[in-house]
């Protein structure tokens, strides 16, 4: 929890009167918006924020972060948490079924910069599963689909019993687990291609800066 809270008060401080920043999803990014809240009280800083998911949306207004939507702002920065972080700052991104509109904002990000603590830094992606939007009516065909790449699929379950997790969008999650994954951007695309797949987790080539937490301090991976 430190050192969630450490990258997310370090990235907060990166953001600048003026900005449109995106607002990512997650236990980390908690930590970001709880003190870019707080700038904006104390420094009276002119900031909206577009966020990635409702959690977003709540937790902004919660801690006095004005909002704004994509149609009528670009984003100047964003912020958000991630699942895996390889050595080229690919990631794994959807733990919390928020990747498909974390990847729109993250991606329309003048810069997108991502915080996580060091057990998410790994060397190649793959330990953790790929979370795969899908329009309900397709979860079988998709996870038939997804079979043939090699991937074990499996429907994310929610806390309701026997039922799955529904995403904003109001659709279901499912986490393919691949043995490794050589090619992510090759991955991101074809995963997107099944008839049915709203949005992937794997995040290629579009992060500009990661704050890494750990004992011994913040490190900037870039
Ligand atoms: C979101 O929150 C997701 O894309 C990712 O799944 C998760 C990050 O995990 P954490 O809650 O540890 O910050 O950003």
């Amino acid at each position: 929890m430190e050192l969630k809270r450490n990258v997310g008060y370090a990235a907060a401080k990166l953001v600048e009167d003026g900005n449109i920043v995106g607002l990512g999803t997650g236990s980390t990014t908690l930590y970001f918006l709880e003190k870019l809240g707080k700038r904006i009280i104390d420094e009276e800083l002119e900031i909206l924020g577009i966020p990635t998911s409702y959690q977003s949306f709540l937790l902004a207004k919660e801690n006095g972060i004005p909002v704004t939507t994509l149609e009528e702002h670009s984003i100047d920065i964003a912020v958000d948490g991630a699942d895996e972080v390889d050595s080229r700052l690919n990631l794994i991104k959807g733990g919390g079924a928020a990747h498909t509109m974390e990847k729109i904002v993250d991606s329309a990000a003048d810069k997108f910069i991502v915080i996580v603590d060091d057990s998410k830094v790994v060397d190649k992606l793959g330990a953790f599963p790929v979370p795969v939007e899908v329009i309900p009516q397709a979860c079988r065909t998709v996870s038939d689909h997804v079979k043939q790449f090699g991937g074990v699929p499996a429907l994310r379950m929610g806390q309701r019993k026997g039922g799955p997790v529904i995403t904003d969008n109001g659709n279901f999650v499912i986490d393919v687990k691949f043995e490794s994954i050589e090619d992510p951007a090759y991955l991101e695309k074809e995963l997107n291609y099944i008839p049915g797949v709203v949005e992937n987790g794997i995040f290629f080539g579009v992060t500009d800066e990661v704050l890494v937490g750990s004992s011994e301090g913040i490190k900037s991976l870039k």
